[in-house]
Parts: C-alpha cells; sequence; structure tokens
C-alpha cells in the first residue's frame, strides 16, 4: 500500500535526522538520560493544568460498572461482553478511556486552539470554540484503538514479557465523530509550504514517570497526514465530546494508534523539521530482537478479532448458540472471518452482519451447539488487502500490534 510505504519511508528519513542530532524537540541525548533514569520508580503526575482546564477528582470522570468495565490503572478497558446487543457504533458509557494522567475539565466557552510554529506563513493564529463550531463540518465513523490493545495475550497466550497496561482486546471504541478537518484549519492559518509537521498537544497535566516529567503528551504528524483525513472532532455519536474523551476537541486519525488522536487538544504547533517528543521515540517503537536498537517507528493498526463474549463466559451446553463478534483492519474492510469452536482444528465462515460505515470495523455471527466442558473458541479475519492474522505476533518488549488470533476460552454447562 503506497500510503503505508510512503509513512515508513518518511518515518525512516526523520529517524536519520534525529539520530544525527538535527531534530527539535525531545534529542536522543533526551533519551538516553531518561532511559537511565528509568527504573527510579513511578512518579505522581504533575498537579499544574493549563489554560481553562481544572482536574478531576479522579483519572476518569464517567462512571465505570464492572459489567461494563476492566480498570487498569489511569484507564478503563471495554468488556467484549459489554457489545452484546449492541449496534455498529460503541456506546459513550462502555468506550474505553485510555489516560496517561487524568481527564482534565475544560470550560468550553474559555478555551481556544493556539495553533504557531515556523511551517505558518504568517505567525500564530487562535480559535475559539465558537469560531470552530462555524467552520465547515463533517462526520465520520472511526475507530480509536492503543496501540497495545491486545498486549496482555503477548504473556498469557505466547509467554512473552512485555511492559505497558496490560489490556485484554477492549481498548478499542468505534464511534461517529463530528467535526472539522484538519486540513481546514491548517490551510486557514496559513499553512507554509515548509511545513514537515503538525504537532498536537493535550491540555491534561504533564506525563511524569520514573521520576522525570516528560511534559504535555504529544505525538507528531506528518503534514501529509494531518492534510489527509483528520478531524477535530467536538461531537461523538451525536453528542458534545464527553470529558473523558477529550472535551472540548480532540483528534481522530483514522487508522493509526490511538495515541495520534490527541485529546483536550490546546495547542497544535507547525514546524519546519522533524518533530520528535517521547511518543515517537521512547514509545510507540518496535524494540527488541529484529528491530533496531532505537527501535521501528510505525502508525497503523493491525488485524484484530473479538467475540462479543467475555474470557471463561459460560455457555448454554446442548443448545444452539449464536457467537457474535467483530472483526478490524486499519488496512481497509474486512473481506472475511474463520471461526473455530475446537481450538484450531476446524473453521467454519461466519456470515457478515450488517455493512462496515467508514470500514470502522465488521460485525459477524456463526452457530454452534457445543457439548458439556471446556471449549477454545478462536477468530481469524483477513482483510481485502489479504493481511490476515497470524497465529502468533511477533514480538517486542513494549507488546505493540498483537494480532494473533486469540484463543477465546468457554465453558459449556
Ligand atoms: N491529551 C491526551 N491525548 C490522548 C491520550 C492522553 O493520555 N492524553 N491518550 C492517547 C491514547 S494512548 C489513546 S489509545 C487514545 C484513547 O482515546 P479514548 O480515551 O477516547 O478512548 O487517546 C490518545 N490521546
Ligand atoms: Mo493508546
Amino acid at each position: 500500500m503506497d500510503d503505508m510505504l510512503d509513512e515508513a519511508t518518511y518515518d525512516r528519513h526523520r529517524l536519520g535526522r534525529w539520530l544525527a542530532g538535527g531534530a527539535t524537540g525531545f534529542s536522543r541525548r533526551d533519551l538516553l538520560k531518561l532511559t537511565a533514569a528509568a527504573g527510579a520508580g513511578l512518579a505522581g503526575a504533575a498537579v499544574a493544568v493549563p489554560g481553562a482546564a481544572t482536574a478531576a477528582a479522579g483519572p476518569i470522570v464517567k462512571p465505570l460498572p464492572p459489567e461494563l468495565f476492566t480498570v487498569l490503572g489511569t484507564n478503563a478497558e471495554m468488556r467484549w461482553s459489554a457489545l452484546a446487543g449492541q449496534g455498529y457504533l460503541v456506546p459513550v458509557d462502555r468506550f474505553f478511556v485510555r489516560n496517561h494522567t487524568s481527564t482534565p475539565i475544560i470550560d468550553a466557552t474559555a478555551w481556544s486552539l493556539h495553533i504557531s510554529g515556523a511551517g505558518l506563513r504568517h505567525g500564530p493564529v487562535s480559535l475559539s470554540y465558537r469560531e470552530l463550531r462555524r467552520l465547515p463540518s463533517e462526520t465520520i465513523t472511526s475507530t480509536v484503538e492503543c496501540a497495545g490493545n491486545g498486549r496482555s495475550w503477548f504473556t498469557t497466550q505466547q509467554g512473552q514479557a512485555v511492559s505497558g497496561t496490560a489490556w485484554q482486546l477492549g481498548g478499542i471504541g468505534v464511534a461517529r465523530w463530528r467535526g472539522v478537518r484538519l486540513s481546514t484549519v491548517l490551510r486557514r492559518a496559513g499553512l507554509g509550504r515548509n511545513a514537515v509537521d503538525v504537532l498536537p498537544i493535550g491540555l491534561d497535566p504533564n506525563y511524569v514517570t520514573g521520576g522525570v516529567d516528560l511534559g504535555p503528551v504529544r505525538r507528531p504528524l506528518p503534514v501529509r497526514k494531518a492534510l489527509h483525513d483528520v478531524l477535530l472532532a467536538y461531537e461523538m455519536n451525536g453528542e458534545p465530546l464527553p470529558a473523558d474523551h477529550g472535551h472540548p476537541v480532540r483528534l481522530v486519525v483514522p487508522g493509526w494508534i490511538g495515541i495520534a488522536s490527541i485529546k483536550w487538544l490546546g495547542r497544535i504547533e507547525v514546524t519546519d523539521q522533524p518533530v520528535f517528543t517521547p511518543w515517537n521515540t521512547q514509545f510507540y517503537r518496535l524494540f527488541g530482537p529484529g528491530h533496531p536498537a532505537e527501535g521501528e517507528p510505525f502508525d497503523r493498526q493491525v488485524v484484530k478479532s473479538a467475540f462479543e463474549l467475555d474470557p471463561g463466559a459460560q455457555v448454554p451446553a446442548g443448545a444452539t448458540l449464536r457467537l457474535r463478534g467483530r472483526s478490524w483492519s486499519a488496512s481497509g474492510p474486512i473481506r472475511h472471518v474463520d471461526v473455530s469452536t475446537d481450538g484450531g482444528q476446524a473453521w467454519r465462515r461466519a456470515r457478515r452482519v450488517g455493512g462496515s460505515e467508514g470500514a470502522a470495523w465488521q460485525r459477524w455471527e456463526i452457530d454452534w451447539r457445543p457439548a458439556a466442558g471446556q471449549h477454545e473458541l478462536l477468530a481469524r479475519a483477513t482483510d481485502v488487502r489479504g493481511n490476515t492474522q497470524p497465529d502468533v505476533a511477533e514480538y517486542n518488549k513494549l507488546g505493540y500490534l498483537f494480532d494473533a488470533v486469540v484463543r477465546h476460552p468457554v465453558v459449556a454447562v
């Protein structure tokens, strides 16, 4: 896929500049210092919240009932059983939350977006919430998925040690997002021909880890992607963006790992040089065997599938059961999904349920009459480009991009 090649080529090119010390933001020396400091233990989050924001009581504001969520530190993972009986979109009451620190409460009327940097032709500009709402809007259906979604299976299924939040498969959601194209706002701001990177910066508290303050959550997008399909979203599923999902305005970056979709957007820097932050150097790179010491950059998600059941779920024995699930890929719609109910020996093709709006995911179902006892369910999806889920995901130390077929235990009683 051309796009993918270009992104990878671009990433490699900027990597060269970073290694040579010719880049702005977060230098290789910073990274080495940080690596040396790691192990000093996890410090608490900084409390200073800039601008119109105040800190909330806990890391997440919305209710997290245990039948819908599993709480993992400052994050909450959706339980896949919570999607049973739901439509194509994931309602906000069960949409996963990934917070590096905590949800800030931001007053939209006091908020504005500041755009600055050497890649602008006429200097910095500010845009209020009202001004943004008056620009032409667009509605898209898109997935937001954490790059580490499925990480826990590296350990439980492949016996490999990885670090990071131990997500099962609930670090994903699909919503309808309304907002203004980032390209509209950047062009109105006077994008220069010299612009290279677009750096969105969140208004949540600085991320502090290993005793080091890494500053606000931020990760650059190449200008090409920023102008292609990125949305400055202010509505989610027809409602104003909820606090936990980035109120008043977040980015939605289709097809890319969740960290690209910066929430609680406060500033955008448009640079004339490649930019580096901890989120594209220390995190969100592939480290480990087969990867260069400085890590392999990546932006896109892979193919995955999940059943709308919890692992270990009890199902009735001796009756026909309709198994339901969903599969998704960042490279396009899903072509087919094969399901095994006997631990991977026999496979049957699942039936599609409904369409695939925005190619965000595909719902499917298959009937099964289980005998009493333990069973293992597997689902393997293939997308329109022929990408298929492997039996084993390629290991990387931070446990990103787990795409292998998950072995899902159930017990029929
Ligand atoms: N400002 C800010 N933006 C952020 C994050 C964050 O902690 N702070 N987390 C990122 C990550 S890692 C993911 S996976 C998505 C999660 O979006 P959600 O919480 O709306 O599901 O937001 C991204 N945007
Ligand atoms: Mo994430």
